[in-house]
């Protein structure tokens, strides 16, 4: 076998001993640069901190939200759902495994960070053991950042957390609602207390108190012995997709009809992760057999890119069922999908772009 020339051979030196900060791609070097001399670095491994407390995703910790595009924010709610708990745990660990994601989206380059300015807001603060407080809890917080006119990414928790989410940034104009899901969630009341909200019904609220409009909402991965309770869907005028459409018919035809269904108005976009297959997805509260894949999930998220996105959750994340941990890893790469999403969405509302700083500008 002929050997690899010198020259080859000085060449490939030349190329692999080179700085990993000095990069053909000048933006994302620019920016580890950037990122270190503000004393985040992004090379630090998960395992290695130093002792630094980041944020999802490394964003940097900010209860101030002057200038803020977007606000990451963890909802530790585990009270209301049925089956398994644990639900509460789903932020730390999302958290945790989001530092293994970005800085830069691998096929579109994006980098959220140099884009939107972005802080990690922390989780949401409990005043107490009480759901229907913690409901109020999540509403107050999502009240001061829709005040800020900053958009949220949110790691829950229960699902039940949409509904005080959408109660304040909704509470101006109704949103069109992308929701995937192996629950349709708009089941009426378990009790005579019709002020009852849970993850079972807080879509059906989120319509009955004007904050979606189930002729803009699509729901997507429907399946299972709970079927019957979302009747509310199909009264209203929802799409309700089976897992079993999208199985047969592909991702696509779907993509098409929620972009269509969305327009140009706002939309909010939220993932039960119940809907992928319990074999991808065992860290849940109700697994729910015969699911979507991950690579499904993602193309519907990607193929929602550029839409008027206001918001986006990522919910029903149970860790403790999962000891391989591959739930909060699948979240959280999720997570950063639709990070990418409201960076686009935001950037196209404002028509601005701010870099995200970890470290205070003069
Ligand atoms: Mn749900």
């Amino acid at each position: 076998m002929p050997k690899i020339s010198q020259a080859k051979i000085a060449k490939y030196q030349k190329l692999g001993l080179r700085s990993a900060m000095k990069l053909k791609n000048k933006e994302l070097g620019d920016f580890f640069q950037r990122a270190e001399a503000e004393d985040c670095r992004m090379f630090q491994f998960p395992f290695n901190l130093q002792g630094k407390d980041w944020g999802f995703f490394r964003a940097p910790h900010s209860k101030n939200l002057d200038g803020v595009d977007i606000a990451c924010v963890g909802i530790p709610l585990d009270s209301s759902a049925p089956n398994f708990a644990g639900t509460r745990h789903g932020p730390e660990a999302v958290r945790r495994w989001s530092h293994l994601q970005g800085p830069m989206h691998h096929l579109t380059k994006l980098i959220p960070f140099e884009n939107c300015n972005i802080v990690e807001y922390g989780d949401v603060d409990f005043s107490g053991l009480n759901h229907e407080d913690r409901i109020n809890d999540i509403y107050e917080t999502y009240t001061k950042i829709k005040d800020a006119g900053v958009i949220p990414l949110s790691v829950g928790g229960e699902h039940t957390m949409s509904y005080p989410i959408l109660k304040a940034i909704a509470r101006d104009e109704p949103v069109g609602l992308i929701h995937i899901d192996a629950h349709g969630d708009t089941t009426g009341f378990l009790s005579d207390d019709e002020s009852e909200i849970h993850d079972g019904n807080c879509f059906s609220r989120a319509a009955i108190d004007g904050l979606i409009d189930p002729e803009r909402t699509i729901q997507i991965g429907i399946r299972g012995a709970s079927s019957w309770c979302w009747e509310f869907s199909e009264d209203t005028g929802m799409r309700v997709v089976y897992a079993e459409e999208i199985q047969e018919r592909g991702v696509k035809p779907i993509v098409d009809e929620a972009r269509e269904l969305m327009g140009n108005g706002p939309c909010y976009l939220t993932i039960d992760v119940d809907a992928l297959d319990p074999a991808y997805m065992p860290g849940t509260g109700v697994p729910e057999p015969f699911g979507l894949t991950p690579l499904e999930v993602r193309d519907i998220v990607r193929g929602m890119r550029c839409l008027n996105i206001v918001g986006a959750d990522i919910a029903e994340i149970c860790p403790a069922r999962d000891s391989q941990e591959i739930s909060a890893n699948l979240g959280a790469a999720f997570a950063f999908e639709m990070l990418c999403l409201l960076t686009e969405s935001q950037v196209a509302r404002t028509g601005n772009t701010r870099r995200t700083h970890w470290q205070k500008q003069d």
